[in-house]
This record gives C-alpha cells, structure tokens and sequence, in this order.
C-alpha cells in the first residue's frame, strides 16, 4: 500500500535509478542520455522563423559556449549568471552552457523593471549578466560584465560579435570541479512566507528532475520519447517552462518548439506546422486554446498530451478543454521551485479521468499530509498540509534559513491537500501567502513593501482575490493616514510606476523609479480602518480575503 503505517506516501512506482557518481554534473548525465542516432534529428525549433538547432548543434553549442565563458570571460565554478533572456532557441543553450562550465544559473522575468533586476543583482552578485537588446538599457546603471544574447544563431548584428566570439569551437573547455551536491540554478520563489527568495537547486535536484519527472513520464506512453514534439509557449524563465524545455526533453532526444510568448492563434498555428504533440500549459492558456479551438480551421490531431499545472484550472475550465480536445490526453501536475518541479503528475491518466488530481507522486519521491492543528500524518481523503521528501527537493534558499524545510529534508508546501485511496493527489487550498496570477508567483509582501513607502499610506496588507481570467489577482488593504484622501487609482498608480527608492547598488547609492512588473500591479484597493493581526503580530490574510467573499455574497 501506498500509505505507511508512519502516515508516510510512497510513490505507486518502483524506484528509478539515479546516477551514483557524486562528481556528475547536469550537462554531462544529459548529453550521456541524448541519443546518439539521427545527430541532425531537430532538438529546438523557433515556431517563428523555422531556425533549428539539431541534436550534434545542441552538444557543440553547449559545449563551446561553456568554453568561451570559461576561456575569455574568466567564469570559474560557482560564479553566478544572471540570465535576463526571452524563450528562444538560445535560451537553454545558455542556460546549459553556464552550468557546463562550472556556474551557476539564475533567471528572472525579462519583463522585470531595472529595479527588480537591480534587487536580483545585489541579492545574487552575478559575475555576468546575459540579457536581451530589448533589456539591456534597463541595465546599463550597473557595474557587472554583459553580454548582449541573440534571439537566433543566425543572428550576424555587429552587437552580437562578443557572443559570436564565446561560441568558441576549438577550445574544450576543461570539465568543471562542480559535481552532483554542487548549486547549478538559482530561481526565485517566496515559499511559504515572506518576501522572494532564491531556490538553490544543484545539479542532482536538476538530474532528478530530468529522471523523475521528464523522462518517466515519457516512458509511460507508447510511442517513443524521441518522436514527440512539444510545444514551449510557457517561459523557461520558471521551473515549469526550464525544467522541460531546458533539461528534462533535451536529453530524450525530443523536439522543443519555441514560442517567444504564448498567442493562441499562434500556438495553433505551430501545432499544425510542427506536428506538435505535446502541449504543457497553465489554466488561462487552456482558456484561450479553448476559445480558439472554436474557430481553428487548423487540423490540431496531432496534439497527443496537454498538462497543467502552477494554478488551478476550474471545474468548468476542464471541462470545456476535455470537450474542445476529446482526441487528447489531459492531465494535471503539480510542482514547486522548491522541489526542482517535481512532485506529481497526472502520468498517463486517460484511464482513470481524475482530471481534477494533480496525479501520483513521482517515483523516488514520499509525502505526508500533515493536519495543521496536531501535527500528526492523515490517512487518504483527509486534508492537511502537503510535505514533500526526495532527491528533487531544494538545498535551501539562497542567504536565508526557512521553517518550510525541516531538519530532515522534509519540505512544507504551504498547500493544503488529500490523496484518494488509489494514490492521487488533489490540491485544494493554500496555506501560505503566494499569490498566483495567471501561474506566476506573486509575493504580498514584496507589494506590500512598495506600498507601505507611500506618504499617505499607514499600513497595508495585501491579499489575493478569485479571478476568472487570472486564478487569482492580488488587492491591497490599505489603512490611510488621517486627513488622507488617497483613492484607490492613486495606490495602484504608486505600485505600478513611481516609487523613488534609495538602492545601494553595486556603484553605491543610487535613487532609482522602483516599478514592479505588470504581472505584479495591484488590480483592486478596498480601504480599511485596520489590518487585522494575530498576537503575535502576523497579518491574518484568511479574514481579508474571507471579506472579499462575503463583499460578493452580500
Ligand atoms: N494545481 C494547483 C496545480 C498546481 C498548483 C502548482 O511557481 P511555483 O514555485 O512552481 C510551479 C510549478 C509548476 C509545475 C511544476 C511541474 C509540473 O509537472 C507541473 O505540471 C504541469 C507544474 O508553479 O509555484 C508552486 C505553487 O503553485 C501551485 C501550488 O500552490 C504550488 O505550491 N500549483 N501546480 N496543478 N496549484
């Protein structure tokens, strides 16, 4: 049985070996994985221009950028690049290379303002950052090595010369002194509570993540993993997007098509010309294709899996998608930053149609369901808090210690879920604060921080609200300072644009517009005499966003 006595999950699936060698880093396991036959066989394809990079190119563009980073900017093992990059072709040749050579990853939204990507490089201390032309000027103020990144290796502008010059391939470069127990990537997340912080996942959480969750979902279905063709329309700035597009499908020797950004009319313009067949998604993506399979004069057949996951799609939402795509094979999975994505998906559920579970655990991977009142294990179809155990699993945050990863390597989700007696999960809350908007982490006190330097704003909480387009949007309580007639445009103007704030960048002081990224806006305002607060001071979020709810019923 799949629940110990201990109230301990194992996963339904026998353990899949992991490589035992503690001195093998990520980019090596994946090329010994990658498939030898058909070198020109396409590994990424940009939906826009056709560009294709094959199986042999990805090897010797990964391999050779590596050696440029090493040979003429000097990166050595452990220093950290910032990739501040769109999805294309190049992004996970990038993203490879640093890790190849010894480095460490971190990505950030490239829609974020210059005072998020200032933040991230005062947290983070890149010894390079690679960034887009469209990004550079948001930059420019800061004293750290660049190097402008094409969209295309086709690319010949003359501002792309010093990349041309990186991809260097005569020189090998040595095999970095990096191994398994070694940071590889640092992404962003604010866990269970708090302001964002920085996952360090190494390369065995990535390893794990490619074994676990990639490839043996892939060896659940019949035809093989090298003839899929999926579609990357989410960002490979996030786990989600980054462990397919970036590790896991790259080594299975599958086809990734890129969509800079996702548009429906687009996407499905891609699955017919590329003859995609597989499509992981968020729910307001299922929502558009839903819309637009109305109207596709495209023939979509060849679509196999769509999967969804980072937000909860509704009840309605699925079954329309079920409705709209009878032919496919839809299935949820569940993940975090924290756990290198890897956690549960709906493997090859056709069978069962429990659309609404985020599936069976991974293998290699356990869990618990903890009740928040007594701390003891639940036995299935009972809720409490999900935690996590297992080789995917973060090394912790960057610079912080958290509550949210126990002494023995348990993590605490901050979700509150139940497993049915077959061993599927379904997620049907949330503990912690993170709020998600359209699938990407929004953290309230990183809003709340902005807001509270508002002259005429006193205190301030922010919570989030249902939204049918976007799961969920974030609204802010504020209590206003006597004789202030602040109105709820003014704050949410304050959040999105013109906040002057004293920054002690790498160049030294510095006052710089702190703007948050449009994902990030403030969408509603309801003014308040108080925040409620717990004795021990703790903001207690339940009752605002309960007040939201009752505000619609009444
Ligand atoms: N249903 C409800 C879900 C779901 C969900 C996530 O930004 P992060 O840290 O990470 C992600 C990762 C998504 C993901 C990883 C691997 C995978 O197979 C997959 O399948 C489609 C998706 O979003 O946010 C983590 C938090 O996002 C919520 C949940 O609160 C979790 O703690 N979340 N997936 N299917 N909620």
């Amino acid at each position: 049985f799949f629940c110990t006595a201990t109230g301990v999950y194992a996963s339904t699936f026998p353990p899949v070996p992991l490589p035992a060698d503690p001195s093998l880093s990520l980019v090596p396991h994946l090329f010994a994985r990658l498939p030898r036959s058909r070198p020109s066989a396409p590994a990424l394809l940009d939906a826009a221009t056709n560009e294709a990079v094959s199986r042999a190119d990805l090897r010797h563009l990964v391999s050779s950028l590596a050696a440029g980073l090493t040979r003429r900017l000097g990166l050595r093992a452990g220093d950290i690049v910032l990739l501040v990059l769109p999805n294309s072709v190049v992004f996970p040749i990038a993203f490879l290379a640093v890790l190849a050579a010894g480095g460490v990853a971190t990505t950030m939204n490239p829609c974020s303002t210059p005072a998020e990507i200032a933040a991230r490089v005062r947290e983070t201390s890149p010894a390079i950052v690679l960034v887009n032309p469209g990004n550079a000027g948001k930059i420019s103020q800061l004293s750290v090595p660049v190097v402008l990144v094409p969209e295309s290796f086709n690319d010949g502008a003359p501002e792309f010369a010093q990349f041309r010059a990186l991809l260097d391939p005569s020189a090998a470069a040595a095999p970095p002194a990096v191994g398994q127990d070694d940071a590889a990537a640092i992404l962003f997340s604010s866990g269970t509570s708090g302001r964002s912080k920085g996952v360090v996942l190494t390369h065995r959480n990535l390893i794990a993540t490619g074994e676990l969750f990639v490839r043996f979902e892939a060896s659940q279905y019949p035809q093989p993993a090298c003839d899929n063709v999926y579609l990357a329309a989410l960002p490979m700035f996030h786990i989600y997007g980054l462990a397919l597009f970036a590790v896991g499908l790259l080594s299975l020797g599958s086809t990734v098509v890129v969509m800079k950004r996702f548009d429906a009319a687009a996407a499905i313009n891609a699955i017919s010309r590329f003859k995609v067949t597989h499509f992981p998604l968020v729910p307001p993506i299922m929502a558009a294709m839903v819309s637009a399979a109305r109207t596709a004069a495209l023939p979509l057949d060849s679509l196999l899996q769509v999967s969804s996951g980072a937000a909860p799609p509704s009840d309605k939402l699925i079954r329309d998608f079920v409705k709209a795509f009878p032919h496919v094979d839809f299935i949820q999975g569940y993940g975090m930053t924290e756990s290198a994505a890897v956690a549960t998906r709906g493997f090859n559920t056709l069978k069962q149609k429990k659309y609404a579970s985020v599936g069976l655990l991974a293998p290699n991977m356990h869990a618990r369901i903890v009740d928040q009142e007594t701390g003891c294990c639940l036995p299935p179809d009972s809720c409490g808090e999900l935690w996590l155990h297992g080789p995917a699993i973060m090394k912790g945050y960057l610079n912080v210690e958290d509550a949210c990863l126990t002494m023995d390597g348990w993590l605490r989700t901050g979700d509150i879920a139940y497993f049915d007696l077959d061993g599927y999960l379904y997620i049907v809350g949330r503990l912690k604060e993170v709020i998600k908007y359209k699938g990407f982490q929004i953290a309230p006190a990183d809003l709340e921080a902005v807001l509270i330097e508002h002259p005429e704003i006193l205190d301030v909480a922010v919570t989030s609200a249902d939204d049918e387009e976007a799961g969920e949007i974030p609204v802010a309580f504020v209590v206003r300072k006597a004789g202030s007639s602040l109105s709820c445009t003014q704050v949410m103007k304050h959040v999105a644009n013109q906040v002057k704030e004293l920054l002690n960048l790498t160049t030294g002081p510095c006052e710089v517009v702190v703007q948050v990224s449009a994902y990030k806006k403030v969408r509603k305002v309801v003014f308040v005499e108080s925040i409620p607060r717990s004795a021990a001071g703790k903001v207690l979020r339940r009752l605002l966003k309960d007040s939201l709810r009752d505000d619609v019923a009444s």
